[in-house]
Order: structure tokens, then C-alpha cells, then sequence
């Protein structure tokens, strides 16, 4: 396997901003509840659930938002892949995927998340 060519966000390919709250809890600074860890991304409960079931997938590697992180499909993916299977195990397997992208849209940490949201009925419109 040497030889071959790091997986997108994998831990060769990895960017960090030591400023950045995301990058510090990948590093394992800041604490955090993980319910995933990989070599590309991990996720973890949000400090402030939305939802009865409310993680975040985050990629290892710092990028800004999904449009930076549409520049890595494969990575991208696995972000999509790794939510539902997160909402099978922790919920029914229904769930919704936020990426609140720019601060007008409500992001406030520019290390992109996708937001899981999942446990009982989602009202349309809540986040
Ligand atoms: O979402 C940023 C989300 O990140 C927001 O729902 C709170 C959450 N957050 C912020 N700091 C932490 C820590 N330290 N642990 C867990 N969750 C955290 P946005 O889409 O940028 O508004």
C-alpha cells in the first residue's frame, strides 16, 4: 500500500489551522464526544442538539465549506456515507444533512460539519 496515493483528507493529505476549533478537536485538544473516527473524517455529539440524535461529520483535513469539500468527492461521500450510517446506529436510519454554508446561512465554524440530525419526527423547517 505504500506506494499508492493518499486517500483524499487521509492523515498524508492533512491540512490544519492550529486556530481552528474543529482542527484542535481532531487533534484531540479540545474534547469531544465521538461516535466515528477514520482515517478521514470524524464525528461527533454537537454541543448544542437540535435534534434527539445531532452529530457532526468532519472531515480530518481543514477545509472552509462543502464547496471546498465538493473539490474531494471521495471525500465528500465518505462525509455522506458515514451520516447514514450514523443515523442507522444511533436512530431509525431517517435523517437530515445540513451544511450551513457562509455566515448568512449560519455557520459559524468554517471548518465544514455536516450536521446529522435524526430521532423522532424533524418539523420541516428546523434545522
Ligand atoms: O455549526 C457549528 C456547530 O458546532 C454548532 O451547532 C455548535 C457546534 N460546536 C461548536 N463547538 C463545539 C464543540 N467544541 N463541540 C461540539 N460541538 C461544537 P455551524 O453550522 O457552523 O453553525
Amino acid at each position: 500500500e505504500s506506494a499508492s496515493a493518499p486517500t483524499p483528507g487521509s492523515a498524508a493529505a492533512i491540512r490544519v489551522d492550529p486556530e481552528c476549533v474543529f482542527c484542535r478537536i481532531v487533534a484531540g485538544d479540545i474534547p469531544s464526544e465521538r461516535v466515528h473516527e477514520d482515517e478521514s473524517v470524524i464525528a461527533f455529539k454537537d454541543l448544542s442538539p437540535k435534534a434527539p440524535v445531532h452529530v457532526l461529520v468532519v472531515p480530518r483535513t481543514h477545509l472552509r465549506d462543502v464547496r471546498e469539500l465538493a473539490t474531494e468527492p471521495s471525500l465528500l461521500a465518505h462525509v455522506a456515507s458515514v451520516a447514514g450510517d450514523l443515523a442507522a446506529d444511533l436512530a431509525d436510519g431517517d435523517f437530515r444533512l445540513v451544511f450551513n454554508t457562509g455566515a448568512h446561512a449560519g455557520q459559524t465554524v468554517f471548518h465544514v460539519h455536516a450536521h446529522v440530525l435524526a430521532g423522532g419526527e424533524l418539523a420541516e423547517g428546523e434545522m
